[in-house]
């Protein structure tokens, strides 16, 4: 296809190969009553190497959506039975804002109208049909790079750059939010507070390359541990891991058996086995906010150093 469109300029040929690897993983969905149209636009997609789903309806759509979360785009008609392109985008947009799902609205009505209402309500782009095969994989692509370079930059915003778990803005804006809706609903939620021991003395003997490295590899060793969790570096030699549904017990088992892990494999850097021991603090009291837990919790992990390090304190 990209040798047969050969009026492309070289650059653009090397970004739309690239483009179509990622296409193989991302999912697009096409709601339409017209199987007529559906089957065209598909073709157009599968061209693309997009994996594609169908939905001859807003509310079908909805339900297919609600099966398969990762759905990148939809690209909905405006007038269809049962639910109609304006309100599909309407309830999408109360789960999912521009920069988790592209909506791209479809309408062979000629009124401007149609396209500022699709997108006042909240699709980032129109088309008109029928429309010129390259405009549509063109707008594609630009709608799919804007989303995902925000979801990089939103990443990265929310990590920390050394260990790339999350940083202390994202523990306590998004952990913020699970703290306030354990105490709305009254569940359970555990909070951890992690502190490497005597790693001064790490970084005075070894360097502070080994120091960094320790760090990346405890960071590492945390997010296999805890896959479901939180995992989150809060400064230094500081880490918290927020767990949502667990009582204090479970957590304190969790914990313990992580402390016993890192106490007992050796780090290495380079041929260096580095002995490293942690310290920890366990709650599940909840507190009014995550800002009290959060010095709750530290209160316990100063009680852990203070009974001689390599502690777990609930
Ligand atoms: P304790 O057992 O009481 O926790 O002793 P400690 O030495 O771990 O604690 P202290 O707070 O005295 O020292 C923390 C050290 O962590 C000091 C600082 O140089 C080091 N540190 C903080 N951030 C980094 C980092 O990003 N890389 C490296 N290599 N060291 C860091
Ligand atoms: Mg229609
Ligand atoms: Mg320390
Ligand atoms: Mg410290």
């Amino acid at each position: 296809y990209v040798v047969k469109e050969s009026r492309h300029s070289y650059d653009y040929v090397v970004k739309l190969l690239r483009r179509l690897q990622k296409n193989r993983h991302i999912k697009v969905l096409v709601a339409d009553d017209s199987g007529t149209t559906r089957r065209f636009i598909k073709g157009l997609l599968q061209q693309h190497l997009y994996q594609v789903l169908e939905a001859k309806d807003g509310k079908e759509a909805l339900k297919v959506l609600a099966q398969h979360p990762d759905v990148s785009i939809l690209i909905t008609d405006y007038a269809m039975p049962e639910m109609d392109g304006f309100e599909l985008v309407k309830q999408v947009r109360t789960e999912k804002d521009k920069h988790e799902l592209v909506i791209i609205g479809l309408s062979s009505t000629e009124s401007g109208a149609l396209s500022a209402k699709f997108i006042k309500n909240g699709a980032n782009d129109f088309l008109r049909k029928p429309f010129f095969h390259e405009e549509f994989h063109c707008r594609l692509m630009h709608n799919l790079e804007e989303m995902e370079l925000i979801q990089a930059i939103q990443d990265a915003a929310n990590r920390d750059y050394l260990t790339q778990l999350y940083n202390r803005r994202y523990f306590f804006t998004t952990g913020g939010k699970h703290h306030e809706q354990a105490v709305a609903k009254g569940q359970q939620l555990a909070l951890a507070m992690l502190d490497i021991d005597h790693f001064k003395q790490l970084n005075d003997n070894y360097g502070h390359e080994a120091g960094d490295e320790v760090l990346r590899q405890l960071a590492s060793k945390m997010t296999q541990a805890f896959p479901r969790f939180i995992c989150a570096r809060m400064g230094g030699e500081e880490f918290c891991i927020m767990m949502p549904g667990l009582n204090n017990d479970q957590a304190n088992q969790l914990l313990e058996g992580f402390r016993l892990m890192v106490a007992q494999q050796p780090f290495m850097y380079g041929d260096t086995e580095l002995q490293v021991t942690f310290s920890a603090g366990v709650t599940n009291q909840l507190s009014s906010c995550l800002d009290n837990m959060y010095q709750g919790v530290d209160e316990y992990l100063y009680r852990a150093k203070e009974a001689g390090r390599n502690f777990v304190i609930t």
